[in-house]
């Protein structure tokens, strides 16, 4: 059983399902080929910064043109614009690699560790929404999937201290399966975590995070002026580079896409 979604459009059933489940699978958004380009481009960007074991490299988007691609990808930008309305950004782009041989990682749910999304309210609001491609295969379990426990972004009571800190499995979960090029969906609250990966290679997602346009970015302090000046408008104004005529207040951001 699967929340199966198709690129582009967020339609109703899709919002039921997100609702419900608090997330979505879209298979093989990207050709296999945009596949091998993302995928040579992750191995770059981890071996330059040197990472070993489980890693996560931000920022690849400013100097891989694959990677820069994905930032507004039509097959997602439309579901993301369902959910937020037209003003939001691109609060950070990660390229996680879980190497060869990993064990599972540790259950969390997304968010800021200086400040528990939790203390906001119930349900956990949506603010930061997940768009992950995969980037190897991980049409069966093991591989490297991502494991999520269905619902659990409405669970009134955090998943136990017990379970989280012996990384036990849990009865209700999830082990995504999906082709390298699909992407997995999902809001920041529900509980997931790394699953274990027995192949021989190292495994890589690309992760891209939207936020409201006030969230502060957690992969840069500043943008990259050089990517700022090659890159189109959408993606300047997804990295937060937009006119607030009234600022220091909050009304009248320009909305990127009303014209569109
Ligand atoms: O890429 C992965 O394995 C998952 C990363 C993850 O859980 C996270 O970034 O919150």
């Amino acid at each position: 059983m699967n929340p199966i979604s198709s690129p582009g459009e967020f339609t109703e059933l899709d919002r039921f399902m997100f609702e419900s489940w608090g997330y979505l699978l879209i298979p093989s958004v990207l050709s296999e080929e945009e596949v091998n380009e993302c995928l040579e481009a992750s191995v770059r960007l981890h071996q330059s910064a040197g990472t070993t074991g489980w890693a996560q490299v931000g920022r690849g988007y400013e100097t891989e043109i694959s990677l820069e691609r994905l930032i507004d990808h039509p097959a997602i930008l439309p579901k993301v614009r369902a959910l937020y309305g037209d003003r939001f950004i691109m609060q950070s782009g990660w390229c996680t690699k879980q190497p060869a041989f990993g064990g599972v990682g540790g259950w969390h749910q997304d968010g800021s560790g200086a400040y528990d999304f939790r203390k906001l309210g119930y349900p956990i609001p949506l603010l930061q929404l997940r768009a992950s491609f995969l980037l190897t295969d991980q049409t069966v379990p093991r591989t490297g999937n991502m494991e999520l426990i269905p619902g659990s972004h409405r669970s009134q009571v955090p998943l136990p201290d017990s379970i989280r800190s012996s990384r036990e499995s849990v009865p209700v979960s999830h082990v995504i399966c999906a082709p390298a090029g699909s992407v997995l969906f999902f809001h920041n609250a529900v509980w997931h975590r790394t699953y274990a990966h027995d192949g021989d290679y190292d495994r890589y997602t690309m992760h891209y995070i939207y936020s409201p346009p006030w969230v502060r970015c957690s992969d840069r302090f500043e943008n990259n002026p050089e990517f700022l000046q090659r890159t189109t408008p959408t993606r300047r104004y997804l990295m937060g580079e937009f006119e607030r005529p009234d600022a220091p207040f909050g009304a009248s951001y320009p909305a990127q896409f009303e014209n569109e």
